[in-house]
């Protein structure tokens, strides 16, 4: 078997600083090659300092480790990116350009790329959203993420470059703060919650939206990865789903184990945001070409995110059976 070394572009994020430890226990610490802007001080393991729109750094850290597989997980995401459109599209391309010549350049052997549930837009059903569905992105985070979909396609069919890629729903997990987007309120809630804090959510109470546990995050984009080549049949970007909630249901699965949480809603400019997406997502293309199939729902999502909040913060959790 070929020796894997495998950059991960984005590693402090919220996926990226779990993905990495994942990756590190399947192919060994010293041939995960974990590069962010800066250097996060509780890291244990190979490191390089890496701004993903210079080119050549990139190259460098590419052929200095003798890279084969790259996972580029760094990006402005949708409430950020709208703060400023023009520099969101212009970081967004350039990092997502670099890492498909670098790695045409370089012979890698696998990319990984993320998309979005924001590269839908209202011209979709908004239930059980088909995968095949007509791309109009409301935001610039979303417009990136539509043409990064095309532009791993394009790699693919014009050089063979293998890019895989998942539409992720918002992610929730306990390890890790996620930052800039409009589904963050998923996690922060369940941390105000296990410090009995009131929450104000910046979504209506009624926005449903599709949501996927990291646990399952992680093991999606590892399987996506491993799948044999001739499996992966979309090059644009697969459908994924787990659960799909709105603030009014997450907070009252809370309720049941913290009984005296209290929320209320304050909807701002993310509001708008959300209900240009989905509301659940249609991933039975995943099923059907890589066996994907998510394990968690809110119930049990719920329950871990709230124990394992309780023993980071060193609290009490009221009860959880
Ligand atoms: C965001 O909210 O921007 C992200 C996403 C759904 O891609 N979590």
């Amino acid at each position: 078997m070929n020796k894997n070394t495998i950059l991960i572009i984005g590693a402090n994020g919220q996926l990226g600083s779990v993905l990495v430890k994942e990756l590190q226990k399947l192919y060994g610490k010293e041939n995960i090659i974990a590069s962010d802007l800066n250097f996060n001080l509780s890291f244990d393991g190979v490191f390089e300092a890496l701004d993903a729109t210079d080119f050549d750094l990139m190259q460098n850290v590419v052929k200095k480790h003798a890279v084969t597989q790259i996972y580029h997980l760094a990006a402005i995401l949708s409430a950020t990116g709208e703060k400023n459109p023009l520099k969101t599209w212009e970081i967004n391309m350039k990092m997502m350009l670099n890492v498909f010549e670098v790695s045409r350049l370089n012979k890698i052997e696998k990319v990984f790329f993320p998309s979005s549930i924001a590269v839908f837009g209202d011209a979709v059903l908004r239930e059980n959203t088909p995968q095949s569905s007509f791309l109009n992105p409301a935001t610039v985070y979303g417009m990136s993420k539509a043409s990064g979909e095309n532009w791993a396609q394009y790699y693919f069919l014009k050089y063979n470059l293998d890019i895989r890629s998942l539409r992720y729903p918002g992610i929730i997990g306990h390890q890790s703060l996620p930052g800039g987007g409009t589904t963050d309120y998923a996690v922060e809630i369940y941390h105000n919650a296990v410090k009995e804090k009131e929450f104000t959510c910046f979504l209506a109470k009624d926005t449903v939206l599709p949501m996927i546990f990291m646990e399952d995050a992680i093991r999606a984009t590892i399987e996506l990865m491993e799948a044999p080549k001739e499996n992966i049949k979309t090059r644009t970007s697969y459908n994924i789903a787990g659960m799909s909630f709105s603030p009014q249901e997450i907070a009252s699965e809370i309720k049941e184990i913290y009984p005296n949480f209290k929320i209320n809603y304050n909807p701002d400019f993310r509001q708008k945001i959300a209900e240009s997406w989905p509301k659940s997502i249609d991933d039975n293309q995943a099923r059907k070409d890589w066996n994907w199939k998510p394990t968690y729902n809110l119930k049990t999502m719920t329950k871990v995110m709230l124990e394992k909040l309780a023993v980071k913060y060193g609290l009490q959790l009221t009860s959880c059976d």
